[in-house]
């Protein structure tokens, strides 16, 4: 007999300006992909909920996803909007290798306010990506931050619900742990 569980957990999207954060949101919560989009100001925030099995039960989880503006609004909203994410998707853009640098420093303001969030690195834009020598800086991260990596493209949609399926088995994992 499968017990059911739900829980509801907040994911932020962390990376510089114009690497997909926004793109990759929209793919997984509507399942498409607006070439016109216009880049965004502020933070929106929105939900899907999945279904992630466990050894003894069915777990619902509503994965409450915020994306993050980049850039200027970054050192004034994201300590309010990095507390209290169980999970957060580091997305690079595979084209601009500044990009992945750039994720350290991420990462490390996330630690502070969000010790226990579960990590997953997006190397995105992959549909434009040439050379695979692109992937070794974002496989060092990963070692480095003990977080697994996936390529993938919001245009194609390549990658993207095997992200936020990994976010949301990892946060599955932690609740019952020492999460604050
Ligand atoms: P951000 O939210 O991280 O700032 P956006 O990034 O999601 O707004 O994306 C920035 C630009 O990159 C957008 O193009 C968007 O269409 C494009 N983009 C995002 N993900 C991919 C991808 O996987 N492949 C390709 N080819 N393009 C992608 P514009 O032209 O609107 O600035
Ligand atoms: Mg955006």
């Amino acid at each position: 007999m499968t017990a059911h569980r739900a829980l509801s957990k907040k994911v932020c999207l962390l990376g510089d300006f114009a690497v997909g954060k926004t793109s990759l949101t929209r793919r997984f919560v509507y399942n498409r992909f607006d070439d016109r989009y216009k880049a965004t100001i502020g933070v929106s925030v929105s939900r899907r909920t999945v279904l992630v099995p466990t050894a003894d039960e069915l777990v619902e989880l509503t994965m409450i996803v915020w994306d993050l503006a980049g850039g200027e609004a970054w050192s004034r909203l994201h300590e309010s909007y990095m507390r209290g994410a169980a999970g957060a998707i580091l997305v690079t853009d595979l084209t601009r290798p500044s990009s992945t640098e750039s994720l350290v420093r991420y990462t490390e303001d996330l630690r502070k306010v969000s010790p226990n969030a579960s990590l997953v690195i997006a190397a995105n834009k992959e549909d434009l990506a040439g050379a695979s020598s692109a992937l070794e800086p974002i496989a060092d991260l990963s070692n480095a931050l003990r977080a697994s990596f996936y390529t993938s493209s919001a245009k194609t949609g390549a990658g993207v619900d095997a992200i936020f399926r990994r976010v949301g088995e990892l946060i599955v994992g932690q609740t019952g742990g020492d999460d604050a």
